[in-house]
Parts: structure tokens; sequence; C-alpha cells
């Protein structure tokens, strides 16, 4: 095992991976920005390293800055995380020259999964199903239309560097093909250099259900269930769960074993994930490989009692895996993602500075954060605060159970996502696991539009009664002596009294 591990990223994955650091006995070795200097992830690690300024492009995306301070302070080894540098071939490529342990999967199968076509053409060698389409890129517009016609409309363009939903557009006729194509590989050369783009037949209203991989050093790769992925708001995942409702043992142990394939074919070693598009009938296809931790990997370790990122870790020191070849779930994990978007108003993204939290505690609950009183909430880094994760034998235990930590849960001095997420828990079609990928941009005007929850009126009703009853008391005591009202404090919050009075009296 390692002595000394360096953590490249920050906020609640890096204090993720100290965690496990430290359960493994192993000194962990943090970086920061300017922005970061007094961050939860730099005070819980043994070390610490300035990289740079707060943009991450100058801080967090400095390859060269991080391998020196790994070198500095004597760490033998680099966990990613996610995001950041976790998927770049050449940062996995610098680590491993510079002499130093990267922990995460070999340099050729990031590249090759980071490839979509050739991530396709793999898939396709290893007998793994994809949605039918082609494993080239298209070369002009005729080109596009013979093979539209070939596989039928919708047809969906997809960008070959991409992934995660960027460059991809929907073609529903023949005439739309033209635009959408020069649309795709614009988007396609914007964001990742490089304009290359395929066709695949668009599958409408399936489930994304992810299979998690492991993978040793020593030829082992196993399988640990799915994760479904559906809820999700352009591309940003907000809630997951696992197992699936979609999923039974056998589905589960078809999937697991394609998504072992697929990962084989790749040479793939480490954590990995493969994607899947699951049809109502059953069919599932394969879509593309994430060769990294993935935010939702909590819900996983809570079904199968599996710590994935010690494991990323042990299998990164050599050891072999020591786990059954296949686990069935146990009992049923949710997570939300709690970020500082107002989903009262567009998902904006709300700055500031955190001056209070509660967090939820109790049975089956955890909640991997990274954020404490005085953090401030600022645009430089992605909008996740904090993950809630329960757990619970039962899917409608477990919603409840969400439920219960939500209310649990306060953040104060920014906006947060938790009403959202409370109304998704009380929403019919989720309790009954009607879902797939286009449910919540669909339902998102009647979620965000309904009334606030029973309890949250309950509340807003005692606390309006509350301060009138304080008001009259005031009112009492002053008539006569100043008559003025400005020296009432409560007419700070004015406009919060107003709207509880007004959930009051409705
Ligand atoms: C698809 C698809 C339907 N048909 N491919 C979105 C991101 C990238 N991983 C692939 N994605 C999709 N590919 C075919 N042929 C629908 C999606 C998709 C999606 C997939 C997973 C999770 C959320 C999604 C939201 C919209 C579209």
């Amino acid at each position: 095992m390692f002595t000394k591990v360096l953590i490249a990223n920050r906020g609640e994955i890096a204090l993720r991976v100290i965690r496990a650091c430290h359960e493994l006995g192993v000194s962990s070795v943090a970086i920061y920005s300017d922005a970061d200097a007094h961050a939860p992830h730099v005070r819980e690690a043994d070390e610490a390293v300035h990289v740079g300024p707060a943009p991450s492009s100058e801080s967090y995306l400095r390859g060269d800055a991080i391998i020196e301070a790994a070198r500095r302070v004597g760490a033998e080894a680099i966990h990613p995380g996610y995001g950041f540098l976790s998927e770049r071939e050449w940062f996995a490529r610098a680590v491993i020259d510079a002499g130093l342990v990267w922990i995460g999967p070999p340099p050729s199968a990031i590249a090759a999964m980071g490839s979509k076509t050739e991530a396709r053409r793999l898939a396709i060698a290893a007998g793994v199903p994809v949605v039918p389409g082609t494993t080239e890129s298209l070369r002009d517009v005729d080109d596009a239309r013979k093979v539209a016609k070939t596989f039928g409309y919708p047809v969906l363009l997809k960008a070959a560097a991409g992934g995660g939903g960027k460059g991809m557009r929907i073609v529903r006729a023949e005439a739309e093909l033209e635009g959408a194509l020069a649309a795709a590989q614009r988007e396609a050369k914007n964001a990742f250099g490089d304009d290359a783009v395929y066709v695949e037949k668009y599958i409408e209203g399936p489930r994304h259900v992810e299979i998690q991989v492991l993978a040793d050093q020593h030829g082992r790769t196993i399988s640990l269930g799915e994760r479904e992925c559906s809820i999700q708001r352009r591309h940003q995942k907000m809630i997951e769960e696992a197992p699936s409702v979609a999923v039974n043992s056998e589905l589960r142990r078809r999937m697991g074993e394609t998504a072992v394939a697929a990962a084989r074919a790749a040479g793939y070693v480490n954590a990995g994930t493969c994607e899947f598009l699951l049809a109502r009938d059953g069919s599932f296809y394969f879509l593309e490989m994430n060769t990294r931790l993935q935010v939702e990997h909590p819900v996983t370790e809570c079904v199968t009692g599996v710590d994935l990122v010690q494991w990323q870790i042990r299998i990164a020191a050599g050891e072999p895996l020591d786990l059954p070849e296949r686990v069935e779930p146990n009992g049923w994990s949710i997570e939300c993602r709690i970020t500082s978007e107002d989903p009262a108003n567009g998902f904006l993204p709300s700055t500031g500075r955190v001056s209070f939290v509660h967090l939820p505690a109790g049975p089956g609950v955890r909640w991997d954060g990274g954020i404490e009183p005085g953090s401030m909430i600022g645009l430089h880094y992605d909008s996740l605060l904090g993950k809630l994760i329960v757990w619970a034998r039962t899917r409608p235990q477990a919603i409840e159970r969400m439920r219960r930590a939500l209310h649990e849960l306060r953040v104060v001095g920014v906006e947060t996502s938790r009403e959202f997420h409370l109304r998704v828990m009380e929403d019919e079609d989720y309790r009954r696991g009607d879902l797939s990928i286009q449910w919540l941009e669909q339902r998102l005007p009647t979620l965000i539009g309904a009334p606030p929850p029973e309890s949250e009126v309950k509340l807003a009703a005692v606390a309006a009664a509350l301060l009138a009853d304080r008001d009259r008391g005031r009112r009492a005591a002053d008539s006569g002596v100043t008559g003025h009202e400005s020296r009432d404090p409560s007419h700070e919050n004015g406009r919060w009294r107003d709207a509880a009075r007004r959930d009051a009296l409705r």
C-alpha cells in the first residue's frame, strides 16, 4: 500500500478520497487554489499544497503544477476524483511518466473510450449491443442522408469526441438534417476541437441505467450492479438510485456481463461505469464508458457494502480484487445532489457565503459534502454543495427517509435545490418509479409550480402566527411611546414574513 496519496481535486470528492486514504492508513495531500485556502478538504488532509489562483484553468487543471506538488511532498500516487483532469489521457500519461502511480484506468483505455466511435467499434467487436448507427464519422450531408435513411428517422447526431450530451442533435425528418449537421459540427468543434459527427437511431423514452465495474491488474473484472440515473436536466443528473425498479436479477446479470465485456475490450483497470439506454421493452444498448469514479458512486456503495474509493486505491497499489463475481443489491439507496442552484429561478446558480448549515443524521443517512459555515460559494467551480444519500430496506422506505433527511437539512446563505428534491420525493410518478430520461424536463413546470408540501405550510403558519403575536405585543408596548415602526427589527424580514402569512392564510 502507498504511504502518501495526492488528491487532485476539491470539494466533496476530495473529502471522500481523503476519508478512504485515512481508512487505509494512507497519508493524504490536498491541493488548493486561492479561493480554497480555508476549504474543508485542505484542513482534513494531512498536508496541502497551493497550486494557483481561483480559476480552475490556473489551479485544478494545471497538470504540471500538480505533478510537481506530488513530487515535492513525496506522494507516490495521484487520485484525480471526477471532473477536472480525471479523464485527460495526457495527464494520466504525465503522472505515470513522472514515476508516480495513476489511481485510474490505463491512459489507453481513457483514450479508447473517449472517442465515442472507437468505443462503439470496441463494443461491437466484443459482442456488446449498441444503438444502430455508424462507427465512422459522416463525410458530408449526402453521406448523412444515406445513413439516416438506412436507420430511419428520428436519428441522433453525436460528436465523435463528445459524451455527456454536448454536440448532440435530434433529427426528426430529412428536411432538418442539413441544418442539424452543421450545428452539431459547429458545437463539437467548439467544445472538443474536433468537428467529427456520427449518427445513431434515436431511442425514444428510455431509461438511463449504468453499471459499475471494478477491474484489478490481475485480469479480474467484476460488475457491482446498476444505478438508475434517468432523473436529469440538461444532461446534469439530479437524483440517482440503486438498484433500478426496471432491472431484475436476470437483467442485472446480463447487463453486468455486457459491461464487463466492454471493459475487457478496452483493457480496463480500476473503477469505471458503462452507460446504457434501457428501452421500455427491456432491450438495452451500450452508450459510452465513463473512465472515472462517478458522482453517484455512493448509492452503489450503500447497496453493495463495497467501498469503491478504497478499491480504486487498492487496485492501483496492485492488490487483487477479493470480491464475489456477482453482488446482489441489499436494500435501496437514493442520492440527491444538493446544489447551489435555485429551482424557483430556472436553476440559476446562487452565490454567497454559507452562514449556517444543519446536516441530517440518524438511521440510514449519509452526507458527502464539501461545505461548512463560512464557505464562500462562487462561480469558479461547479455548484454541487454536497450529496444527501439514504439507505433503507425498500424503495418506499428509502423515499420516506430521504424526505425526512431533506426536511432536516438547512443551508442558509445561498439558495439550494433542497425544495426541488422534496417535490420529486412527493411526486406520484417518482413514487411509482415510472421514469424515463425525458421525465424531469417534461414534469419540471408542474413540479416547480406545485404548492409547497403540507409540512412546510404548517411550519410557515406557525411562524406567521408567532410573528403576528410578537408584533401585537410590540405595538401595544410602543403605542403612545415612540410610534416609530422602524424600530421593529422584524421589518428586515418583511418579505419573508409576508410570504409566511400568505401561506398561513391559504
Ligand atoms: C442517446 C439517446 C437516445 N438515443 N442515444 C445523452 C448523453 C450521452 N451519454 C448520450 N445521450 C443520449 N444518447 C440514442 N441513440 C438519449 C440520450 C440522452 C440521455 C442519455 C442518458 C441520460 C440522459 C439523457 C438525456 C437526454 C438524452
